[in-house]
C-alpha cells in the first residue's frame, strides 16, 4: 500500500508566489497530490499540528508566523513519500539547507525566534496519520 504524507506551504510560501512551485517538485519527483485545500491555521488547528512543541520558547513565535495568512495544505501519496518529500524540503534551518532543496532554494534566516521554512512535511507515519486527521478532518 501507498505511503501519505501531509505536506503545508507555511504563510511566507503562499505570500511569496511559492505554492505552484513547491508542488510542482513534489509531482515532478513522481508523488502524487491526492487532496488540497487552502484554509487559515488558528491557534487551537496548530495546538494540534505542533503537539510536541507547544512547549517550546519560540512556540509563540512559531504561531505568529503560522497564522500570518493562508496555508495551502495537501496529503502526497507515493512509496517512501515520507522520506523523499523530506528530502526535497532540505533542513529546518534555511541558511543551513543544501542548495537545489526548496528550503535551500527559497529560504533563507531572518531575525526573530520563528525559522521561516516555507514548507511542512510529515517525519513519521504516525506523525502523517496526525496530521492528515488535523489539517483534513
Ligand atoms: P521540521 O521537521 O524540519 O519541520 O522541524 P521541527 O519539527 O524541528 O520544527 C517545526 C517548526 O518549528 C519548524 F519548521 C520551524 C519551527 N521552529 C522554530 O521556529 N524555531 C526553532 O528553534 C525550532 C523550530
Amino acid at each position: 500500500m501507498s505511503e501519505k504524507t501531509l505536506i503545508l506551504v507555511k504563510p511566507d510560501g503562499v505570500k511569496r508566489g511559492l505554492t505552484g512551485e513547491i508542488l510542482k517538485r513534489i509531482e515532478n519527483k513522481g508523488y502524487v497530490i491526492t487532496q488540497l485545500r487552502m484554509l487559515e491555521a488558528t491557534p487551537e488547528l496548530l495546538a494540534k499540528h505542533y503537539h510536541e512543541h507547544v512547549e517550546k520558547p519560540f512556540y509563540s513565535e512559531l504561531v505568529e508566523y503560522m497564522t500570518a495568512g493562508p496555508i495551502v495544505a495537501a496529503v502526497v501519496e507515493g512509496t517512501r513519500v515520507i522520506e523523499g518529500v523530506r528530502a526535497l524540503s532540505g533542513a529546518t534551518d534555511p541558511t543551513a539547507a543544501a542548495p537545489g532543496t526548496i528550503r535551500g532554494d527559497f529560504g533563507r534566516s531572518w531575525e526573530g525566534g520563528a525559522i521561516y521554512n516555507l514548507i511542512h512535511s510529515s517525519d513519521s507515519p504516525t506523525s502523517a496519520a496526525h496530521e492528515i486527521s488535523v489539517w483534513f478532518a
